[in-house]
């Protein structure tokens, strides 16, 4: 199969070489934390239907290998920031099945106190700084944590992430060029699922191969199968050696595909079913799963057995969001900006903070 030069995928599970690289121990990581987001989606999807979500949601179901590779790379001191399609990244990075779920009914008990609902999880204690609206907007966040780091002479690196759709913002080129000229521990990661919206990408982009971009910025540029969570976690785990030892930033292009819409409101009528069926069959928890069972890491029925436990812990997350207070109105200024008016947090409201 070859769909438009977006799959690089030859097997039918992960790169072998990567795969050892990754280990038995993390793999079997991989697959929970893999099968947790998509369960946790899946079951968002239904509730969101039923009426309980409401606003945007946009799922990653089909990119999970590109946030979970890549954050089994980092350490816990690293730091981590990426746009509005955020639930896979949170849930790896500091939020519980319940705290995003309520995040998404907008209840008191989310991540970010219902204020920021789909797009804008936060965890900010585990280093995850959001969930971002604006395309291509925190891509200078990024760039400033990494300077933050260099001049407080800390080691710790932030990886960024972020749409191909971001790619002709000014705001790219203007956070890359100084994260190289100043050398930054910065990792760039371009989730390259061919489509920003309907939108294709070389109907928006003068250049596709978007890793090419990277030498306009005298940057390591790095193409990468985002479909693979072995060769995620290689590439960036390499990508992040570089920023930690040299301070030297990386851009990487992870080519990858979502399953579903843009939105949920969106019915993806830009892309054809054969199209979205030829993904299918490189699905990251499939290849995942074929190398655990290939390897003997895995057998059918731990992977089944941690399969049940995320849909547990995804109808028990809808459950807690169901029964979570909504917030107070008295409260509407809270949590917006950093302490307003000298408003503190009081735990007896606010059991479930955690930042
Ligand atoms: C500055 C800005 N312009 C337009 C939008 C509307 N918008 C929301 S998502 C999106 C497409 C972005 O696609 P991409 O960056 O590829 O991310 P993906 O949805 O594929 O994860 C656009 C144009 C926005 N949020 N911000």
């Amino acid at each position: 199969m070859n769909v438009v030069g977006h799959k690089l995928h030859q097997e039918d599970r992960c790169d072998d070489q990567a795969a050892e690289q990754l280990g038995a121990e993390r793999m079997r990581q991989a697959i929970q934390q893999m099968l947790q987001i998509r369960r946790f989606e899946e079951r968002a999807a239904r509730e969101y239907a039923s009426g309980r979500i409401s606003g945007f949601c946009h799922l990653y179901i089909g990119q999970e290998a590109v946030a979970v590779g890549a954050l089994l790379a980092t350490r816990e001191t690293d730091h981590v920031i990426t746009a509005y399609r955020d639930h896979g990244h949170a849930l790896v990075r500091g939020c519980t099945p319940r705290n995003a779920m309520a995040e998404l009914f907008g209840k008191v008990t989310g991540c970010a106190h219902g204020r920021g609902g789909s797009m804008h999880m936060f965890a900010a204690s585990s280093g995850f700084h959001g969930g971002h609206g604006i395309v291509g907007a925190h891509i200078p966040l990024a760039t400033g944590m990494g300077w933050a780091a260099r001049y407080q002479g800390r080691d710790d690196v932030t990886l960024c992430f972020f749409g191909e759709g971001a790619l002709n913002q000014g705001a790219f080129y203007e956070s890359l060029n100084l994260a190289s000229l100043w050398k930054l521990p910065v990792v760039y990661v371009v989730e390259n699922n061919k489509y920003a919206m309907g939108t294709a990408l070389e109907r928006a982009s003068a250049v596709t191969d978007l890793w090419k971009k990277a030498e306009g910025f005298a940057m390591e540029g790095v193409l990468l199968d985002g479909m693979d969570v072995a060769r995620t976690f290689v590439t960036v785990g390499e990508a992040i050696a570089r920023a930690r030892t040299e301070s030297r930033p990386t851009f990487i292009e992870a080519r990858c595909y979502r399953f579903r819409g843009h939105s949920m409101s969106d019915p993806a009528k830009y892309r054809t079913p054969q199209e979205v069926d030829d993904f299918k069959q490189v699905d990251p928890i499939q290849l995942c799963r074929a190398s655990l069972l290939f390897k003997g890491w895995a057998s059918e029925a731990e992977i089944e057995a941690w399969d049940e436990a995320a849909l547990e812990a995804a109808a028990d997350a809808a459950t807690f969001a169901k029964d979570s207070p909504q917030p107070r109105l008295e409260d509407v200024g809270m949590y917006v900006y950093s302490d307003p008016m000298g408003w503190r947090p009081d735990e007896a409201t606010f059991p479930h903070r955690r930042d």
